[in-house]
């Protein structure tokens, strides 16, 4: 069991309506949950801007028709194979492929990887999806 504590803090009247708003909007069941994501979402946004050790996920939509595109992904890769966990291709369309590249390792690294990626012709779309090795959100 965690050691919980309960806290109360002071908000804008303006501010708490907003809170009470977007909580409307979601499925959480109560306040402390949807506080405590909001924690752990600018813990794991502070631990990529200081490159921490981190998780994330590349998703990479590509053309593979392009000449040499697909031989040159592979390539970037390799380069960081130190860092890659798993990759996943899917085959979209008759020309077109979805990857996702799930990392560990530096937040540069990931970062990087996924700027190499996007800098090649025939690469449509390059998304990076920020986590965390979880080892500061319990
Ligand atoms: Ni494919």
């Amino acid at each position: 069991m965690a050691d919980l504590m309960r806290v109360s803090f002071t908000i804008e009247r303006r501010l708490y309506e907003e809170l009470e708003n977007l909580l409307a909007t979601t499925q959480y069941g109560n306040r402390s949950e949807f506080i405590r994501d909001l924690v752990r979402e600018r813990l794991v946004r502070d631990s990529w801007r200081r490159n921490e050790e981190a998780v994330g996920t590349i998703t990479m939509v590509y053309d593979h028709h392009q000449r040499d595109l697909s031989g040159a992904l592979t390539h970037l890769q390799h380069n960081h194979h130190d860092a890659i966990l798993a990759t996943t291709h899917v085959h979209l369309t008759h020309e077109l492929c979805v990857e996702t590249i799930m990392m560990r390792g530096p937040a540069q690294q990931i970062e990087a990887l996924a700027e190499e990626l996007r800098r090649h012709k025939g690469v449509l779309h390059v998304a990076v999806s920020m986590s965390s090795t979880g080892q500061r959100l319990k």
